[in-house]
């Protein structure tokens, strides 16, 4: 993908090189995982915060994933702020947002005790906060710039929203609570990010021509 990016004239190539950037990461993080690497053993209790008397659960946590998603999620956000060109402050916003909204999951699967879930409601109320500014402020900023952009616009966010929400489900009868075994959980997080990835970043290089055309326009 990224080779076709490079034979398209500069203007033209931003989704193609964020989109390579995206793939090749997840490409890293993957061959680290299926070689036996990135992830670490966490005891937790299944029943409480006292890890002495509850039954403890020890369960892998992929913490190459955390990384990946640092370096991926970013990019998927800068796919969809390039089509708003908000102001720099707005993206910079949207971007710590969701660097906190990773780094709180990170933490709060490494957490034994069932303060986990302040980490994980953090890690929520930054997602929030990026679908906020992506509904509201994106959207009326790419109305007031390219009308005819905006339905494109809200549906790539649309699908960016439902596909992100499946992820602290995952996360939530995974690494939270442990109802489902580490084996599932690696093959819907691969799913997702098959989707997130490949699926929704594909659409957006499909449409290329035509957000390009309209970066120009200003
Ligand atoms: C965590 C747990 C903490 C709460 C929330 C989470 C959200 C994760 C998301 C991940 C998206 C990853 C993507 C990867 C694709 O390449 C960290 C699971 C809200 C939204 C899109």
């Amino acid at each position: 993908m990224g080779f076709w990016g490079f034979r398209l004239p500069a203007e033209k190539r931003d989704h193609f090189i964020i989109t390579t950037m995206i793939v090749a990461t997840a490409a890293l993080s993957y061959y680290a995982m299926a070689t036996g690497y990135g992830q670490v053993n966490v005891d937790f209790p299944t029943n409480g915060l006292d890890l002495e008397k509850a039954k403890v659960v020890t369960r892998p946590i992929f913490y190459a994933r955390y990384i990946d998603w640092s370096i991926t999620t970013p990019l998927l956000l800068l796919d969809v702020l390039l089509m708003a060109k908000l102001p720099l402050s707005s993206t910079a916003w949207a971007i710590y947002a969701d660097l906190a909204m990773v780094i709180t999951g990170l933490i709060g699967g490494l957490v034994g005790d069932s303060w986990r879930w302040g980490w994980f409601a953090l890690g929520c109320f930054f997602m929030i906060a990026i679908f906020v500014s992506l509904f509201v402020d994106g959207a009326k900023a790419v109305a007031k710039r390219d009308n005819s952009l905006s339905s494109f616009y809200n549906s790539t966010v649309l699908g960016l929203v439902i596909l992100w929400t499946a992820y602290p489900i995952v996360w939530a009868f995974g690494e939270g609570t442990n109802q489902i075994s580490s084996d599932v959980e690696v093959y819907l997080y691969a799913i997702l990010d098959v989707l997130a990835k490949v699926g929704w970043g594909g659409f957006i290089l499909y449409h290329n021509e035509r957000l390009t055309a309209s970066y120009s326009k200003g």
